[in-house]
């Protein structure tokens, strides 16, 4: 990394996430078109006063108790997500026992075995994705390519930064799915069963934090929390939260 921004600058945090996402870009892993997804992202931080709201922590909560009753979790992964939270991933499927698959939406094999690699540089010691042998129904093109053993196969799917398309194609394969997206407005914070909408260097570390809470809770009470969650609620909710704070400033 080339940066000379001090500790000191009152951008400094978010400063380094760009940094992180250009690094990832010269590296080879982040596509283009990922930075302008996070500069849109940034821009709906803003209005969510850059802080996880409560309204996101229930969804991580929520999010966390569907991780837990699932019986083949799996974490699909792409170039911003392996920029920014990599480790924390990994984290996150060690303790929710998920596998980690590559799945992107600008595919090249160049991409995945960079992303692969890079997780795997990291701590991570498997990820899927590279060797396809099934195929997301009504998805065209590469973007459907994934793992029988891996995404094809799983019950509960978290997917961070996604596209509309691919959350109702797995929706349609009868998945639970779980996103994370500071767009409340989004096809996929829509048609997600559980949409944190925060950014997902706080989201991924609070459903670990979730998780450590409500590992020893019986599935009663963690289908109790599956069943209470109201995605469009909260998607209302925070919508309130974000015009609160434009009329604020
Ligand atoms: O690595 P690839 O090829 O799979 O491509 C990844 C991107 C992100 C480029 C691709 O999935 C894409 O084009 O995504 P979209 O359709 O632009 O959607 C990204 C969504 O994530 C947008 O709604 C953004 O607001 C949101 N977003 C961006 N950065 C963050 C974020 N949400 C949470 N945390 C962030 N840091």
């Amino acid at each position: 990394m080339t940066s000379n921004i001090p500790r000191s600058h009152p951008r400094y945090e978010s400063l380094m996430l760009r940094e992180r996402l250009a690094s990832g870009f010269h590296q080879g892993f982040v596509h283009e078109t990922g930075l302008i997804a996070h500069g849109r992202g940034e821009a709906f931080d803003y209005l969510l006063g850059e802080r996880t709201v409560p309204t996101a922590d229930k969804a991580a909560k929520a999010a966390a108790a569907l991780l837990l009753l699932a019986d083949y979790p799996i974490i699909s992964v792409n170039g911003n997500v392996v920029a920014l939270v990599a480790e924390e991933i990994i984290e996150l499927s060690n303790c929710v026992s998920a596998q980690m698959e590559v799945n992107l939406f600008h595919r090249t094999e160049e991409r995945m075995n960079l992303l692969i690699s890079r997780m795997k540089e990291v701590g991570a010691k498997e990820v899927l994705g590279g060797n396809t042998d099934a195929h997301i129904p009504g998805l065209s093109h590469d973007r459907g390519r994934c793992e029988q053993n891996g995404i094809f196969k799983s019950d509960v799917v978290l997917v961070p930064l996604e596209d509309g398309d691919r959350c109702q194609a797995l929706r349609n394969m009868g998945k639970k799915v779980i996103t994370i997206d500071l767009n409340p407005l989004s096809r996929t914070a829509k048609t997600a069963h559980v949409t944190i909408v925060d950014n997902v260097v706080r989201a991924i570390p609070r459903i670990s934090f979730w998780v450590n809470q409500l590992k020893n809770d019986s599935s009663s009470i963690l289908k109790q929390i599956v069943d209470h969650w109201d995605n469009e609620k909260m998607l209302n909710e925070i919508l309130r939260v974000m015009c609160s704070q434009v009329q604020k400033d």
